[in-house]
């Protein structure tokens, strides 16, 4: 890994002073109910950025109200597409006009590359509330031609009120993933950000009013998940709740969706998705794919290629260049435009991956490069590779969220399927190689959601994406992100004269 890292907050960017750390309910900011409010940290510090309001079950209750009451008599859900279309369109401007404002934010709260934030992150937020802007007047039913003497067609219409909980790990581009569907669908929404990146959806909030999306309509409820989070997955008042996080906590959401009003759920979980390299692939691509794949926002990314199978005749080489490349890896502030890693979130992240690495080291994996935490102050990891690695090993199955690698050798191609299948998970998946029948047989035997053939992380707003198994269900992004904000009324009348 790079020699620069100083494990100091050395500014490369002037910092603004934070302006919003209130609840956003019904187009104002207020302070919670209860008055309580919560720390939230930099992780290259840890030290504490701002205290924000925290919001609990009184809050999640206005928010609601609120929401519903912009549903059931508001103009948002009324308005023609194209009207919805066009207020989205100037927030989308409006983000574009703020983006080293909220990169800024995503980066002091998550450690996110601001480099990465500004020319990427926050641009394609903008760039998926104008995808979504653009579909918001071509939502349309059917005609049906019925089995018997009937007319029918079918319409779509908003869900409703919508509970959107986001992690931390993407605050803006998951946030936002829900976001600009559930607005473009009519539908009317109050927001959990994760508690360890507040700052960003408050700052949306201030940008939704300016765009002039009218009040109820985007609520902001920060807080913890335990209390807001839960509030808001069992509210009899929300419609539909679609939640990005852990597995665990996926399956609460379940639960108290079906202990309270039968809301509909959709669920984007936990992944531990395999990269397969096999031994006509181009070795230097090869490599920085796999590096890419597990480092990239440092590992704290649900589609992280945390497994990397590589076929026997190629695997020393691979495990060669790979250590190579890792040296030119630079780990330190995400401010610093040379850095390639920032520092993990925050500390009960730092702990878990600093476990997982230790768990690695018992069980018998070789530690390659790494291992360690860096720096006296903040959350900062060194990428870390483990070769020799089995199958049932810890590190080979659970979801470790941070830089560290699973190198594991195979042989054919059967056995790379059969192994890149045995994981609870079904996220994503990647296969390197220059064979078309190679390619196409593993990809359609591997069981998850999305499938990167010679590249890796290739998302795009137009490409859906989602689980497979405790990956969870629903999908993101393209036309079936915006289906799911969507109900499907069926319209049936007899066409007289004739019998039906
Ligand atoms: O997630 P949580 P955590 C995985 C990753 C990570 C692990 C734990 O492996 O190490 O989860 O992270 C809200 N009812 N992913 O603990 O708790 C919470 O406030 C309703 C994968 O941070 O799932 C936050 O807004 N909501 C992942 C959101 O859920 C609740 C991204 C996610 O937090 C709640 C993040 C409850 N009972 C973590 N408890 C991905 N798929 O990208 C918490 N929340």
């Amino acid at each position: 890994m790079g020699s620069d890292f100083n494990g100091s907050s050395a500014s490369f960017v002037k910092i603004p002073a934070i302006k919003f750390t209130q609840l956003f309910i019904n187009g104002g900011f207020v302070d919670s109910v209860s008055g309580k409010t919560f720390e939230t940290i930099d992780p290259r510090t840890g030290e504490v950025i701002t205290r924000v309001a925290e919001g609990d079950k009184e809050d999640v209750d206005l928010a609601v109200k609120a929401a519903r009451a912009a549903f059931d008599h508001g103009t948002w859900p009324r308005l023609p597409g194209a009207g919805r279309g066009r207020i989205m369109m100037k927030f989308a401007d409006l983000i574009d006009q703020h983006v080293e404002e909220l990169a800024t934010l995503d980066t002091i709260d998550a450690g996110k590359l601001f480099s990465f934030g500004k020319t990427r992150d926050i641009p394609k937020v903008a760039e998926m509330v104008r995808y979504y802007a653009g579909a918001a007047d071509k939502i349309h039913g059917e005609v049906l031609k019925m089995s018997r003497n009937l007319q029918a067609y079918t319409m779509l219409e908003p869900i409703g009120v919508v509970g959107l909980i986001v992690p931390w790990n993407f605050p803006s581009t998951l946030l936002f993933a829900k976001v600009s569907p559930a607005l473009a669908a009519g539908c009317t929404m109050v927001i959990k950000p994760a508690e360890q990146t507040p700052l960003s959806a408050l700052y949306f909030a201030y940008l939704a009013k300016l765009a002039g999306v009218p009040d109820g309509v985007f609520n902001v409820i920060t807080g913890f998940g335990k209390t807001a989070g839960a509030a808001t997955s069992h509210h009899m008042g929300i419609d539909k709740v679609s939640f990005t996080g852990s597995t665990e906590v996926g399956r609460e959401v379940m639960q108290a969706a079906a202990k309270s009003n039968l809301k509909q759920v959709s669920l984007e979980l936990g992944g531990k998705s395999p990269l397969v390299i096999f031994e006509d692939a181009d070795i230097n691509m090869a490599a920085d794919l796999a590096l890419l794949g597990v480092l990239y926002n440092k590992g704290e990314i649900c589609v992280a290629s945390s497994r990397i199978y590589v076929q026997e005749g190629i695997y020393d080489e691979f495990v060669k260049k790979l250590q190579e490349k890792a040296k030119d890896w630079v780990v330190g502030d995400p401010f610093d435009p040379n850095v390639h890693q920032g520092p993990q979130v925050d500390k009960k992240q730092f702990d878990k991956i600093l476990t997982y690495i230790e768990h690695g080291k018992n069980e018998g994996a070789t530690l390659l490069t790494g291992g360690k935490p860096l720096g006296n102050k903040g959350y900062y990891i060194e990428p870390t590779i483990f070769t020799d690695v089995k199958d049932d090993m810890l590190i080979a199955q659970d979801e470790i969220f941070g830089p560290v690698m699973a190198l594991m050798r195979f042989k054919t191609i059967e056995e790379a399927i059969q192994r890149a299948n045995n994981t609870r998970y079904g996220l994503a998946a990647g296969i390197i190689t220059k064979d078309l029948n190679v390619a196409n047989t593993v990809s359609r035997s591997i069981r998850a959601g999305i499938i990167w053939i010679n590249c890796y992380f290739a998302f795009d707003r137009d490409c859906p994406y989602g689980g497979y198994k405790m990956s969870g269900f629903g999908r993101e992004f393209g036309m079936q992100g915006l289906y799911e904000y969507l109900h499907t009324k069926s319209v049936v009348t007899p066409i007289y004269n004739s019998p039906w």
